[in-house]
C-alpha cells in the first residue's frame, strides 16, 4: 500500500507542469503585485515557473515565447506589452500544442491562438472614471489632461476609448491634452510638467485623467510642485487601486481610482489545471472586477489592507 501511495503521489505531482512567464517587465507597482501574486500561486500549486521580464520590449517577449516553445514547456502565460504583432509566435506555439493565456492585456490576434484571456473590461474602466468626473462636476466647465498609458497597449486604446463614451454629450468636459506616459511615475511627473506650463501654470487645467495611478503619482507630485493642490485645484481620477493611490486621498491629494485585481494568475491557472487534465475549454475571456474607489471610502483602511500585497 506504501508504494502504491508514493506512486500516486508521485504521479500526481507528474501532473505539476512546467510554465513559462512572459511577464512585461516592473513598469508600475500594480505590474509588480501581478508578478509576486503569479509567483506565489505557482509555488502554491507545484508549478515549475520559468520567469521572463521583457524590460517593456515586445522583441524580448518573442524570444521569450520562442525559447519556452524550445524548451517544450507544458502552457505559457503572457502579459503581452502591446496589442499587435503576435500572430507569427503564437502559431508556433499552437503547432507545438502549449496552450498559451493572456494576462491583464489582449492581443489582435485571432482568438483560436490562445487559450484563454484573464483580464478586466478596459474600456468600461475607463467609463467608470470618466462618469466619475463627469458626476463630480455636475455640469461646471472642466478642462481635462491625460496621461496615456503604453502607446499600442490594449489598456491603453481601451481606457482612452470608455473615458471618451462617459464624457460625450457633455460638453461642460473638455479633453484638452493627451500623451503617453507609459505607465511609470517618472514619465507621468515629466509629461505633467509639460502640460502644466502649456496650459498657464496648470490655471487652465481642471482635472487629470490617467491611465494608472503610478502616473497619476508621479503627476501628483508635478502639481505640488507648480505650487496647485492636487485633488482640490486639479481633481485626479485613475486606475488600479494601487495602495500609494490611498495615500494620496488620504492626503486629500487624489480624489477616485478604479481597481484593478493584481491577482490574474489564479483564474489563468484554474483554467490550465481544468484544460490539461480533461480537455475542459475556458471561456475565450474570463473577466475579473472594476470597482471604483473615492476619497469617501476610509482610503487608510484601504491601504492597509492592501500594503502587503505585493506592490
Ligand atoms: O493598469 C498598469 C500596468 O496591463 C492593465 O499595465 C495593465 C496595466 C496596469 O503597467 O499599472
Amino acid at each position: 500500500a506504501g508504494v502504491l501511495a508514493s506512486m500516486l503521489i508521485m504521479s500526481s505531482s507528474a501532473l505539476a507542469q512546467t510554465v513559462g512567464f512572459s511577464q512585461i517587465g516592473s513598469e508600475s507597482g500594480w505590474r509588480a503585485a501581478e508578478t509576486t501574486l503569479t509567483l506565489q500561486q505557482a509555488k502554491d500549486r507545484g508549478i515549475d515557473l520559468k520567469f521572463a521580464d521583457a524590460q517593456q520590449k515586445q522583441e524580448n517577449q518573442i524570444k521569450a515565447l520562442k525559447s519556452f516553445i524550445a524548451q517544450g514547456v507544458d502552457a505559457i502565460l503572457i502579459a503581452p506589452v502591446v496589442a499587435t504583432g503576435w500572430d507569427s509566435v503564437l502559431e508556433e506555439a499552437k503547432e507545438a500544442e502549449i496552450p498559451v493565456i493572456l494576462l491583464d492585456r489582449m492581443v489582435d490576434s485571432s482568438d483560436d491562438l490562445y487559450l484563454t484571456a484573464v483580464g478586466s473590461d478596459l474600456v468600461h474602466e475607463g467609463s467608470v472614471a470618466g462618469q466619475w468626473l463627469v458626476d463630480t462636476l455636475a455640469g461646471k466647465d472642466c478642462n481635462v489632461v491625460e496621461l496615456q498609458g503604453t502607446t499600442g497597449s490594449s489598456p491603453a486604446i481601451d481606457r482612452k476609448n470608455g473615458f471618451e463614451q462617459a464624457i460625450a454629450g457633455h460638453d461642460n468636459v473638455k479633453l484638452i491634452r493627451s500623451q503617453t506616459g507609459d505607465f511609470t511615475r517618472t514619465k507621468g511627473k515629466e509629461v505633467m510638467e509639460s502640460f502644466l506650463k502649456a496650459e498657464d501654470s496648470g490655471k487652465n487645467i481642471c482635472a487629470l485623467y490617467a491611465h494608472n495611478d503610478d502616473m497619476a503619482v508621479g503627476a501628483i507630485q508635478a502639481i505640488k510642485e507648480a505650487g496647485l493642490k492636487p485633488g482640490e485645484d486639479i481633481l485626479v481620477v485613475s486606475i488600479d487601486a494601487v495602495p500609494d493611490i490611498f495615500q494620496a486621498m488620504a492626503a486629500g491629494e487624489a480624489n477616485a481610482t478604479v481597481e484593478l485585481t493584481p491577482n490574474m494568475a489564479g483564474p489563468a491557472f484554474d483554467a490550465l489545471e481544468a484544460y490539461m487534465k480533461d480537455g475542459t475549454m475556458p471561456p475565450k475571456f474570463i473577466q475579473t472586477e472594476s470597482k471604483l474607489y473615492t476619497m469617501k471610502d476610509d482610503p487608510m483602511a484601504v491601504y492597509e489592507q492592501k500594503k502587503d500585497l505585493g506592490y
